[in-house]
């Protein structure tokens, strides 16, 4: 059995990760690919009632500490219960945000230390690491004025803009420092525009086109 391949969403709220989650699971399954879609924190039965608790903002308050555990406790579940099985059974898993928002979130957004986010990625991924990250990104007010259309604000959308500055940051860093895995999309753009994007990276993943793609990690391409 040849296993699967393992790719994530990431960006800033409202980029549009959810919206192109099902655009790649419709063009994989297109190219005869079983696709397993999920999400983080979430994904299994105990982590998204851990992801309730983080997203919960009447709750006591969270300390940055017992947020990153957390997103860590729910991340042991889900590669336990659902990636690792799905990636051994040949299927692709596409998940929604994986650990680079935990370098972007808690470690650009909260502060805290990257070595600590390291020590816990590898204590409880081992060597799991996507295959593919597509980072979708656009200034924080864009992301902002798409998400909050919907309404209540969780905790984190409750969060200032200079918090979705620091995790703006943190992301394009991780597409610095990783820019054979992390493929940067404007997602300030038509979707259309956005979806052309995606699909050529997608079709490198397959095999079929060798051609450079209109995404850069480069981060002269922002704002
Ligand atoms: N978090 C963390 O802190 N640490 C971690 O390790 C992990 C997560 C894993 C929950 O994530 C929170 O968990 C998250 C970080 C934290 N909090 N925040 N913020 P989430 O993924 O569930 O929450 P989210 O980022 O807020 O998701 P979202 O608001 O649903 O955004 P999205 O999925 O990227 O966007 P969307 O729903 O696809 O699109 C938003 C709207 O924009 C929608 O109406 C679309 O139709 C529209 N859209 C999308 N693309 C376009 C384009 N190109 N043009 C115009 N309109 C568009």
């Amino acid at each position: 059995m040849i296993r699967g391949k393992f790719i994530t969403l990431e960006g800033g709220e409202g980029v549009g990760k959810t919206t192109n989650l099902a655009f790649i699971k419709d063009y994989l399954e297109q190219h005869n690919i079983s696709v397993v879609v999920t999400r983080e924190p979430g994904g299994t039965v105990l982590a998204e009632k851990i992801r309730q608790l983080l997203l919960d903002n009447k709750s006591e308050a969270i300390s940055d500490q017992a947020e990153l555990l957390m997103m860590f406790a729910a991340r042991a579940q889900h590669i336990k219960h659902v990636i690792e099985p799905a990636l051994a059974k040949g299927k692709w898993v596409l998940c929604d945000r994986f650990t680079d928002a935990t370098y972007a979130y808690q470690g650009g957004g909260r502060n805290m230390k990257i070595s600590t986010i390291e020590w816990l990625e590898n204590l409880v991924q081992g060597a799991l690491r996507p295959d593919l990250t597509l980072l979708l990104d656009a200034p924080v007010e864009i992301g902002i004025a798409r998400a909050r259309e919907r309404g209540a604000f969780d905790r984190f959308e409750s969060e200032r803009v200079s918090f979705f500055e620091n995790v703006r940051r943190a992301y394009l860093l991780q597409a610095e420092l990783y820019p054979e895995r992390i493929k940067l999309i404007k997602a300030n753009q038509p979707l259309a525009d956005v979806q052309r994007a995606i699909t050529d990276v997608i079709r490198i993943l397959l095999g079929l086109s060798s051609l450079n793609c209109s995404a850069s990690p480069r981060l002269g391409n922002v704002k």
